[in-house]
């Protein structure tokens, strides 16, 4: 670690110049000198940009470590349970890999993260990664918003650089443990300081400035790349709020960083839902276009799905007309908060909209997609 923690000091030195001094070119190059990504995760880029010529692939959060009255089952997804297909993306959380300890926020072993990884990387589906790292000058968790100075605090410079510095590292460590028996190390979509739009989480809109929180990005890619994180790709993605591409844009780390741009959005009320989502959409859409990125809705649900034809009659005739969206997400199927669950799983009173949701041509699961060839 502590090698890591020197490489990383000086790399996070050389991405400050970049992000104070843009104009200084030869400063920038030494820096994106520093990393390549394997033939994997070009490969990952390139088909992400082609899949949606062929549909919208479903994610879900923590799909094949637990569901609904399950936890640990060998082969068992509740989206599978249900349409009899892995979801296409999975997602999982990496929230508290930085205190050192086995399991993850959400009580997951990190070594169970690592086999559910290889394994949807071996289906050809793709894996991503939120971040819902502790408060770093508190030690309360990610939703400590009781001080304002928190992201201050960890950009060089800052009394806890050293500290965080030192926690980006064991994202590194984690990232380049994903490896396949042959030793493949397997690509993942890193997202993390996600819904920055809102004030919620440390890294929220209001305790930081927009260029606090893009010297934290730039800081984080930095150093994963210094540390030799070659398999990432990296996504941003705001919350609802964005009214324009303009507003969107305003706390956006740059391209050089940004693989594929996204936001987060839940229903509560269903017309203000599809009204957040027609905006965000469009301006996803546009702006992956204009920026050549992949637009993505990164975190999508309505908690509980009450609606019985809440796919094919509300979140379907939303999506069907950004046809460039690469994949859309929900949230995970808590065992441990038995109202907290946005996938179904059998019985559910959505299951049977959901294997129509499924069948739809468009609509694209693991068995449907090849991410790596
Ligand atoms: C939130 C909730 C929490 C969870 C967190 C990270 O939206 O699901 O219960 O701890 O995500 O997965």
């Amino acid at each position: 670690m502590e090698k890591h923690l020197t490489r990383a000091a000086v790399l996070l030195t050389t991405g400050l110049l970049v992000a104070c001094n843009p104009g200084k070119k030869d400063q920038k190059n030494a820096a994106e000198e520093t990393w390549t990504r394997t033939e994997e995760t070009e490969k990952l880029l390139t088909n992400l940009k082609g899949t949606s010529a062929q549909g919208v692939m479903f994610g879900h959060h923590d799909d094949t470590v637990y569901g609904i009255g399950w936890e640990g089952e060998e082969g068992r997804s509740d989206v599978k349970s249900v349409c009899g297909d892995y979801p296409a993306v999975i997602s999982f959380d990496l929230g508290e890999v930085e205190l050192g300890g086995p399991r993850n926020l959400d009580k997951v072993a990190f070594d169970t993260l690592r086999k559910e990884i290889v394994k949807q990387y071996q289906r050809g589906g793709m894996v991503s990664l939120s971040w819902h790292a502790r408060n770093p000058k508190t030690g309360g968790d990610a939703w400590d918003v009781s001080d304002t100075t928190v992201v201050k605090s960890i950009l060089p410079g800052g009394e806890n650089h050293d500290k965080f510095a030192g926690w980006l590292g064991t994202v590194a460590d984690f990232m380049n443990s994903l490896k396949t028996p042959e030793g493949v190390k397997v690509p993942v979509l890193f997202r993390p300081w996600h819904e920055h739009t809102g004030s919620w989480f440390w890294w929220g809109e209001k305790l930081c400035s927009p260029d606090e929180y893009k010297t934290l990005w730039r800081m984080t890619v930095d150093s994963l790349r210094v540390h030799g994180v070659d398999n990432a790709l990296y996504a941003y993605s705001t919350g609802g709020e964005p009214q324009d591409t303009t507003q969107y844009l305003v706390r956006y780390p740059g391209d050089d960083l940004i693989d594929v741009i996204g936001f987060d959005t839940y229903q509560f009320d269903k017309q203000a839902f599809v009204e957040t989502m027609n905006r965000m959409l469009g301006i996803i859409t546009t702006l992956g276009q204009t920026h050549d990125k992949v637009p993505a809705l990164t975190e999508v649900g309505y908690e509980g799905v009450p609606d019985a034809k809440w796919w094919t009659g509300t979140l379907w005739p939303v999506l069907e007309k950004y046809p460039t969206l690469s994949y859309v997400l929900v949230w995970r199927n808590a065992r441990e908060r038995v109202t907290h669950y946005y996938a179904p799983y059998p019985g559910q009173v959505s299951a049977d909209d959901f294997v129509k949701f499924y069948e739809l041509p468009e609509t694209l699961f693991a068995s449907e997609v090849q991410l790596y060839k």
